[in-house]
């Protein structure tokens, strides 16, 4: 694996630093939910999406397991480089390399992820599994993914956007994100992106509020995180945690909400914050789409889509992208 290295893991921090004193310093308080992904983060990610209310990591495992043949069948038998953006702990993609093995594809997959003991776990279980495969992780984020993408080869390239991913992201920045992914990649490259579809609004929040409690746990880690790794005195018992439809955005809005006056010291940034009663930290925006919304992402990015797989309920589909 290619990973951070000490310099980078400082700069990782430094940048955490900076994101969190811009973010708490608005007046509307936010931190950027890239930061919930350190080890702890994406454990709790993991059993996220065993939970029987997060429907959407089955539905996906659905699309994926329906239409691996038609996908492989799409892209063709050729040696192709399959580069996970967001990779986590890679228990869909599997699904899809198993399949493109056993039909002979000569592969190499190169997982991407902020979280270092992802990469570092996914591969060493991939290696275990298929000694075959050619893998070459990479602990980084989506932006220097990319960049570190567009210095690649020529060879033909399979992107892998999965999980819904992209419904993290605010309209204009998923926009940006996938015109910059575009340039990334070579004309005839594919795209195989996760969207989640609107739907009933019980199901949706209710994905984000499991009986278990691990989402909340797993938002208000961003919090412990700010302590372990900033000296911040958050106490955990002090903020609610709140998700919840938002009908004018088509998105699930998740916050932690100050139960009291409050004064937050974090140590590294020599700053206390103040938080009023009611005061809510956005932490995560998970946007959901309509399939007509997710045809018009394609062509304004520069991609043309292939094809739509949806999962039984239609709840979720993966949408294949070819660039032109
Ligand atoms: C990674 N991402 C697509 C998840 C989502 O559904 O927005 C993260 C998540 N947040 C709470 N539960 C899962």
């Amino acid at each position: 694996m290619m990973s951070p290295g000490q310099d980078n893991v400082s700069k990782m921090q430094e940048e955490f630093a900076v994101d969190v004193l811009k973010g708490l310093s608005q007046p509307v308080k936010s931190i950027p939910c890239k930061y919930m992904y350190d080890e702890q983060g994406s454990e709790l990610f993991s059993q996220i999406m065993d939970l029987p209310e997060y429907y959407l990591t089955d539905c996906e495992k659905n699309c994926l397991e329906s239409h691996k043949e038609i996908i492989s069948d799409t892209i063709g038998p050729s040696n192709i480089n399959i580069v996970e953006l967001g990779a986590g702990d890679g228990m869909k993609t599997k699904i899809l390399l198993k399949h493109l093995l056993e039909c002979d594809h000569d592969l190499h997959y190169c997982p991407i992820d902020i979280s270092g003991s992802a990469v570092a776990n996914l591969s060493r279980s991939l290696n275990r599994e298929y000694p075959d495969l050619r893998i070459k992780g990479l602990a980084t984020d989506y932006f220097q993914g990319l960049t570190w993408l567009s210095q690649q080869n020529h060879a033909k390239k399979l992107i892998l956007f999965l999980g819904s991913n992209i419904g993290n992201f605010s309209p204009p920045e998923a926009r940006d994100f996938l015109r910059h992914l575009r340039k990334s990649i070579n004309v005839g490259d594919y795209l195989l992106i996760g969207f989640d579809l609107k739907k009933d609004i019980n199901t949706m929040q209710s994905a984000y509020n499991d009986s278990q409690g691990i989402t909340e746990q797993f938002i208000t880690n961003i919090l412990e995180r700010i302590n372990r790794d900033l000296g911040g005195e958050f106490e955990l018992n002090c903020f609610n945690y709140s998700s919840k439809w938002d009908n004018f955005d088509n998105a699930i809005k998740s916050y932690l909400i100050s139960i009291c006056n409050q004064q937050v010291y974090v140590r590294d940034l020599l700053t206390s914050f103040t938080f009023k009663t009611g005061e809510g930290i956005h932490i995560e925006s998970s946007y959901k789409f309509t399939i007509d919304q997710c045809l018009v992402m394609a062509e304004t990015a520069g991609f043309e889509v292939v094809e739509n797989y949806f999962d039984d309920r239609n709840y979720f589909a993966d949408s294949l992208w070819i660039a032109n």
